[in-house]
């Protein structure tokens, strides 16, 4: 097995988390270098686009965070063989991704103006890719995207929904999910309970 060094933010959430969870939930060992805020003017400047996840295997540095995830899945158990169910997971991959680009700019806003493009998604993008998402968990039997087991995509909508529903991120309602597309919350509370996710946080305490 190769080397892994995974560094991130030290948070449960973003680009990383569903990384972090895929090699924790198919053993496989890793560091998992975490920074906070102030330290990532320093890190900046070691990584190739100025931004993070990063993944060093054997010492050699990845950026891309679904390609990491992907490698990260086959590696754990977690990402299809078949081709057409691999197209499934990543094709949930890339909405959430895209999802995710809509609102990365509004964290750079404060007040009104962050405001205004926040209330701008819940009111336009987001329910559109919720209620896709949705419709593609039941479309695939209502418990996991693709396969019909845990995979990596499972593990990324998981973070997003929780992330969506934390309250970290002001003007997003928490009960957004719920509102839209209660599927997805139900799912999340299911992958929050799968026994390996659950010892991977209390991993924690
Ligand atoms: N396409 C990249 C995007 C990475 C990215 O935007 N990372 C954010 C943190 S989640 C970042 O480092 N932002 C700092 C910046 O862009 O200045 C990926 O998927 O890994």
């Amino acid at each position: 097995m190769p080397q892994l060094k995974l560094s991130y933010f030290d948070f449960h959430g973003g680009r990383a988390e569903p990384i972090r969870l895929a090699l924790a939930v198919g053993g496989i060992a890793f560091e998992d270098h975490r920074f906070g805020f102030p330290e990532f003017t320093e890190v900046r400047k070691s990584v190739p686009f100025g931004q993070v996840p990063v993944l060093h295997v054997d010492g050699v540095q990845v950026t891309q965070s679904d390609a990491i995830l992907r490698y990260a899945g086959k590696l754990a158990g977690l990402y299809p063989t078949d081709a057409y169910q691999a197209l499934l997971c990543d094709e949930v991959a890339y909405v959430v991704e895209e999802a995710g680009v809509k609102l990365g700019p509004s964290f750079s806003m404060k007040g009104d103006e962050q405001k205004a493009a926040r209330v701008a998604l819940v009111d336009g993008h987001m329910p559109v890719y919720l209620g896709w998402l949705q419709k593609q968990l039941l479309a695939n039997g209502g418990e996991y995207f693709a396969d019909k087991r845990l995979t990596v995509a499972d593990l990324k909508v998981f973070v997003d929904v929780r992330g969506l529903n934390s309250g970290r991120l002001d003007h997003i309602p928490t009960d957004l999910v719920e509102k839209v597309a209660p599927a997805l919350n139900a799912h999340m509370q299911r992958i929050a309970q799968t026994p390996a996710v659950l010892q991977y946080y209390a991993s924690f305490k």
